[in-house]
């Protein structure tokens, strides 16, 4: 049966690669970001290339009234969703708890937890209306561990882990599955948003090893979503191979 996954954060990185694989794969497509321009050109390329149906949405997470606003107005075909990919998310300096910048503390916080349980909290209902569904909540190894200066954004992914948990054990009586997927390093914009734009400071992140690539998760992702009824994968934690824990690197 040909599945209708809606994925938010898809104009790049892990999402744009979930919307390739699920595409691949015939599955009709709910693609959301920000960036307008970038949607359309994709979801405008996914449908050339592979003839499927995609319906792009633009909106931020963080604004309730929007996410709202996308679910009020999804065409009647377009709301059996199938799978719900959460991915939008972002990490927003690097500093020291007494040098946080309040405001890089505020957009962690309302993208990575808010906007995902604004969006949860406004499309799972279609789901539970079907007895039906799939929730991925793409998490972190921050959500596992903390760092040096990691603070914000691994207590925003640390909230990520226990909503997971909470949605499981919220959803199971309606038949729907809830999954976490944690990935440690992989190379997409992360770093160049977390730098503030410093492509130098990214590229060094990713530097004397090999990282993952969103393809990777997106792989991962689409397994998880391929299993039969009666299976739900609760968690998973993906590292590159030269990476043992959050801050342990074998790097050459
Ligand atoms: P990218 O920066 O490449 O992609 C982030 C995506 O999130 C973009 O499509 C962006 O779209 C979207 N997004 C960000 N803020 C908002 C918002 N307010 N409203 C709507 N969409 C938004 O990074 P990744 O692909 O790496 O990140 C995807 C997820 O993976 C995040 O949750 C991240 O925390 C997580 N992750 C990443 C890891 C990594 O090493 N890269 C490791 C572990 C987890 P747009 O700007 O158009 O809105
Ligand atoms: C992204 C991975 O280690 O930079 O979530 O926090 S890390």
């Amino acid at each position: 049966m040909q599945k209708t996954v809606l994925i938010t954060g898809a104009t790049s990185g892990i999402g744009e690669a979930a919307a390739k694989i699920f595409a691949k794969n015939g599955c009709k497509l709910i693609l959301t970001g920000r960036r307008e321009d970038r949607l359309m050109d994709f979801s405008n390329r996914l449908v050339s290339e592979f003839g499927i149906e995609v319906l792009p949405l633009v909106f931020d997470v963080r604004n309730l009234e929007s996410v709202q606003n996308a679910v009020d107005r999804l065409p009647e075909n377009w709301k059996t969703i199938d799978v719900l990919l959460n991915n939008a998310g972002l990490a927003v300096g690097l500093n020291p708890i007494q040098n946080g910048a309040i405001d890089d503390w505020e957009r962690m916080i309302d993208t990575n937890i808010k906007g995902l349980l604004y969006v949860t909290r406004c499309f799972a209902p279609l789901m539970i209306a079907r007895n039906s569904g799939h929730i991925i909540n793409i998490g972190s190894i921050a959500g596992k561990e903390v760092y040096a200066n990691g603070n914000v954004y691994c207590a925003t992914k640390h909230a990520v882990d226990a909503l997971t948990k909470a949605m499981r054990i919220d959803m199971v009586k309606h038949g729907i599955k809830v999954t976490q997927i944690a990935p440690g390093a992989v190379e997409t914009e992360f770093s160049i948003v977390r730098f503030k734009g410093d492509k130098g400071a990214a590229d060094n992140v990713y530097k004397g090893f090999t990282p993952l690539t969103a393809n990777d998760i997106a792989d991962v992702i689409y397994y998880v979503t391929s299993l039969p009824a009666h299976v739900c994968i609760n968690d998973l934690v993906i590292t590159p191979t030269a990476q043992a824990s959050a801050t342990n690197f074998y790097k050459v």
